[in-house]
C-alpha cells in the first residue's frame, strides 16, 4: 500500500452542525492522507451515502479511502480498504473477501501484532496509547511502551492511535511512531486543517 502519515477518522460526534464531507476535507488539506469512515450508530442508507460521499472526496484528493468493519459497505462504494478490530470478521477470512484492497488491524499487545502481519495485514493499529472517550468499547491505554516494541519488532507500516493530541504527540514520536491517527483531535476542532498541518510539522520533525 501507499505509505501515508497522518490517518483522520470521522467522528461526526465532535462536530455537530457542521458537514462531514467539508470536515474531512479540511483534515486533507491539512494534510491527513488517508482517510476512514468509522459509524457504528447510522443507519445503513445514512451510512452508505456518507460513504459514497467521502469515496469521491478521496478520489479527488487520490487519497486512499478506508471503510471501518463493514466489508460489504467497502465493496459496495469501492474503498481501497476495510479496518477491523480483533472483534471483527478474521483476517483470513476479510482477506478472501477483500482480495487486494488494503486491510488494516487494530492490536493492543504484541501477539496480536505479529499474528496480523504473520496473517498478512497491510497495516496495524497499535493503541489506544491513551485513554480515550471516543471508543466506547476501547481497552485499557497500552502507553508508550507498547509504541516502543512495535517500532522494534514489526515490519509492516503501523500507526500509533487513543488519545492522540497535539500535545502529546512529540512523545509518540520519539516513542517510534512514524504514523499517527486521532479522531476528537481533528474532527472536533474548529480548524481541522490548522491541527492536521501541526501533525504533519511534528511528524516530519521527527525526520530531519
Ligand atoms: N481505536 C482505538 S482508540 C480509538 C479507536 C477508534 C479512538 C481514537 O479516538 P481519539 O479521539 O483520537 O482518541
Ligand atoms: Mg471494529
Amino acid at each position: 500500500m501507499r505509505d501515508f502519515r497522518l490517518y483522520a477518522i470521522t467522528g461526526e460526534n465532535f462536530h455537530p452542525g457542521r458537514d462531514l464531507v467539508e470536515v474531512m476535507e479540511q483534515a486533507i488539506i491539512g494534510g491527513a492522507d488517508i482517510i476512514q469512515f468509522r459509524d457504528k450508530t447510522g443507519s445503513k442508507e445514512g451510512r452508505r451515502r456518507k460513504a459514497q460521499a467521502l469515496r469521491e472526496l478521496t478520489r479527488r484528493w487520490d487519497i486512499p479511502f478506508i471503510v471501518n468493519d463493514d466489508v460489504d459497505l467497502a465493496l459496495e462504494v469501492d474503498a481501497d480498504g476495510i479496518h477491523l478490530g480483533q472483534g471483527d470478521l478474521p483476517l483470513e477470512e476479510a482477506r478472501r473477501r477483500v482480495g487486494d484492497r488494503i486491510i488494516g488491524i487494530s492490536t493492543h499487545a504484541i501477539e496480536e501484532a505479529l499474528l496480523a502481519q504473520e496473517q498478512g495485514a497491510d497495516y496495524i493499529g497499535a493503541g489506544p496509547v491513551y485513554a480515550t472517550r471516543t471508543k466506547e468499547d476501547a481497552v485499557d491505554p497500552v502507553g508508550l511502551d507498547y509504541i516502543r516494541e512495535v517500532s522494534r519488532r514489526i515490519e509492516i507500516p503501523f500507526v500509533a492511535i487513543g488519545g492522540i493530541k497535539l500535545g502529546n504527540a512529540d512523545e509518540v514520536i520519539e516513542a517510534g511512531a512514524a504514523r499517527l491517527c486521532a479522531i476528537s483531535e481533528i474532527v472536533g476542532s474548529g480548524d481541522p486543517a490548522g491541527v492536521c498541518r501541526s501533525f504533519i510539522q511534528k511528524l516530519e520533525r521527527r525526520k530531519g
